[in-house]
């Protein structure tokens, strides 16, 4: 097909027939997805949100939404972003930024295999990687990318989470330069900067150890290697052109774009060795404190860069059809799938020939002084025509590759070493990623595939002009495969990462220790509650046990103070939060987990008696969970005054039956 058709046959987008009765789902289906009560699924999927700048956890195979982990966006659901706590969070060298876009998730490894500690994702437009952890379902630490826009070839991990490595989408002129330039002058003014953030092996802590500097293409997509590959990134470059305007046509000319490979290690050595030089950046890092239940927010001011067009014994240019889109390593480290999005067949390259073309030289010329390999010294071999509009590629565990075609609709199943197509089956509709659960390990799962799809219309009932995007499941287990399961998603989902429940379940926190929250804010018991002013700014020890919010009348609280209201959760059972709402706060309410504390700033703007409750419905007296503030106007002297009652058990009283948790407790794994 001609470059022309193809493009023409990428504006129409999913073809669908008529009725959704013509998908063909085998009978024992809803068996093979079917999760009976009390009963748990056999997998954690971590789904990026996409615009939604989140996370969400679903269940494989039931495809129940198990949890929205807030990560580069404010949530309503839990206050994250908006309470005290969590604001410094969203935090960037630009100010408070609320809202992202979320794209890459990975899981952390050792020695190619998920380790259960960490999830990491990108935020896309405000250049950030986050870091989630495992233990308590929350953003722990998220580090901004100076010298980048669009933070999409991101994060990508090597296979001892030595280095999260990201890449900018957008060249732009580097920070520590004046960017104020035409942008005709693109060329020579613009750069593309690849980010190599450090992680450390205890903590998981992330630093920006070294930043490559690079000739301004785009940079898409990366994989790192494994085995023999172990020290190589691998990235995709579209718009080698270097066009600035009209990329769907200008940045469409070239027949071979690039994938870069880079030798993380050497590149390493370069920045150990003092081959950079130290420019004046601005990016933030934030940190959850898990002790004190409170993230900070500092901005870094410099980062080491290695010039390429210097340094570049560690790094080469790979010619690759047409717009690549993801590049995908597979589970032995020797095939490298560049995802033409333009070209008609499917290269894959092998790593010994890339490395043989290196040591014999077999370059076509040179970029900014980084060397190109010549395309058939690294071929392995090209699959001929599997579809049209190639994404991304993942693996199973047998030698066999799935590919993603956005324009076809479609996932091709075809052999890594024949080359040979052996599958494909229809996706509902314009499918984007898709994951072979463990795919990007050396042992890849195998039993299941989900694809993630970019159109649903008729998939589901219509809900207006917006709709949700799906997830469809497939069974990969026997040779040919077999949709079980389609379910819907929140926000766009781009890659996921599947890992086996009993790697993560076993470590989750079911709730803070009270003798471990060290916020400075924590009371111990209902008898500390209290109020305190220091000037305009008024402290408000707040306890929450069921079914009391301890203080429960306060007066003396003016127009205009500036009133911290932390309440500590003093229960000490798993999944029995308190919420707290006061009328008219106009940023926030919060939801706060036993054990620990929250802070909701609000600045009272009229006088009278504002009620406050618990929003979380935790016992049969819940509703009895309320109290009043008295606001008297500003200036006016009312004396502080507030209710404890005496008599209150330092322990919880429960009145809510917990079966819920009691059955979560003796639930069985299915496997
Ligand atoms: S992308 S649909 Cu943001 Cu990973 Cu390929
Ligand atoms: Cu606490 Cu409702």
């Amino acid at each position: 097909m001609s470059l022309a058709a193809l493009v023409a046959a990428s504006t129409f987008i999913g073809c669908k027939p008529k009725k959704m009765g013509h998908i063909a789902v085998d009978s024992d289906a809803a068996q093979q997805v079917y999760v009976a009560p009390g009963q748990y699924d056999e997998y954690y999927n971590f789904v990026s949100g996409g615009f939604s700048g989140q996370v969400s956890v679903y269940g494989l195979p039931s495809g129940r939404l198990l949890k929205v982990i807030p990560v580069f966006s404010q949530n309503g659901e839990n206050g994250y972003g908006y309470d005290e706590n969590t604001k410094p969070m969203l935090n960037t060298s630009f100010g408070f930024v609320p809202w992202d876009d979320s794209h890459h998730t990975q899981l952390s490894e050792t020695d190619a295999m998920y380790d259960g500690r960490w999830l990491f994702i990108n935020a896309n437009n405000t250049p950030r990687i986050a870091r989630i952890d495992l233990k308590t379902f929350r953003t722990a630490e998220i580090i901004e990318l100076p010298n980048t826009g669009g933070n999409h070839a991101s994060p990508f991990i090597t296979c001892n989470t030595e280095y999260l490595v990201a890449g900018t989408r957008f060249s732009v002129p580097a920070d520590y330069e004046d960017g104020d330039v035409p942008i005709d002058k693109y060329k020579e003014k613009f750069r593309g900067h690849i980010s190599y953030i450090k992680v450390d092996q205890k903590t998981g802590g992330l630093s920006l150890d070294f930043q490559l500097s690079l000739p301004p293409f785009n940079y898409d997509l990366s994989h790192s290697g494994k085995n023999a590959s172990a020290d190589w990134s691998f990235f995709t470059c579209y718009n080698t052109e270097e066009a600035h305007s009209l990329l769907e046509v200008n940045a469409s000319q070239n027949d071979k774009d690039y994938i870069l490979a880079v030798n993380w290690k050497k590149a390493a050595e370069h920045a150990r060795k003092g081959d950079f030089t130290i420019e004046k950046a601005k990016y933030a890092h934030n940190v959850f404190d898990e002790s004190t239940l409170q993230a900070k927010s500092e901005i870094l001011d410099q980062v080491k860069v290695i010039d390429t067009k210097k340094f570049n014994d560690f790094l080469y240019l790979i010619p690759c059809p047409k717009s690549p889109h993801g590049v995908d390593v597979d589970p032995t480290g020797e095939y490298i799938v560049g995802n033409g999005k333009l070209s008609a067949n499917l290269p894959v390259f092998s790593f010994s020939k890339i490395m043989k073309a290196i040591e014999q030289k077999q370059f076509e010329g040179k970029v900014d002084g980084i060397n190109v390999i010549k395309y058939e010294a690294a071929l392995h071999g090209e699959v001929q025509s599997p579809g049209l509009g190639s994404l991304h590629t993942e693996f199973d565990a047998e030698g066999n590759a799935y590919t993603s075609f956005f324009i076809s609709s479609e996932i091709v199943k075809w052999n890594l070493k024949s080359l040979k197509i052996e599958d494909r089956i229809p996706t509902y509709y314009s499918v984007g990623h898709l994951s072979v659960l463990g795919a990007d390990t050396k042992k890849p799962y195998g039993k299941y595939m989900v694809a993630y799809n970019k159109i649903t219309k008729d998939c589901f009932l219509p809900t207006g002009p917006e709709l949700c995007q799906a997830a469809q499941l497939y069974d990969i287990s026997g040779g040919k495969m077999k949709l079980i399961l389609e379910f819907p998603l929140i926000g766009e989902p781009h890659y996921a990462s599947a890992i086996a429940a009993s790697q993560v379940k076993p470590n989750v926190l079911l709730f803070t220790k009270l003798e471990d929250n060290h916020n400075p804010y924590k009371i111990k018991s209902a008898q500390e509650a209290r109020v305190e002013r220091h000037g305009k700014r008024v402290d408000v020890y707040i306890a929450a046990i069921r079914s009391r919010l301890v203080p429960d009348n306060i007066e003396g609280i003016n127009v205009g103070d500036e009133v911290y209201l932390h309440v500590t959760n003093i229960e000490q059972e798993w999944d029995i939060p308190h919420g707290f709402a006061v009328k008219g706060a106009n940023n926030a309410e919060l939801l706060v987990m036993p054990g620990e504390t929250c802070t909701l700033k609000w600045i009272p703007n009229r006088a009278g008696i504002i009620p406050y409750y618990c929003t979380d419905f935790c016992s049969a007296l819940h509703q009895e969970m309320q109290g009043y503030f008295r606001v008297s106007p500003a200036g006016k002297s009312t004396p502080i005054k507030f209710t404890i009652d005496d008599k209150l058990p330092s322990q919880f009283n429960a009145t809510k039956p917990t079966t819920q948790s009691g059955a979560a407790k003796t639930g069985h794994n299915r496997k």
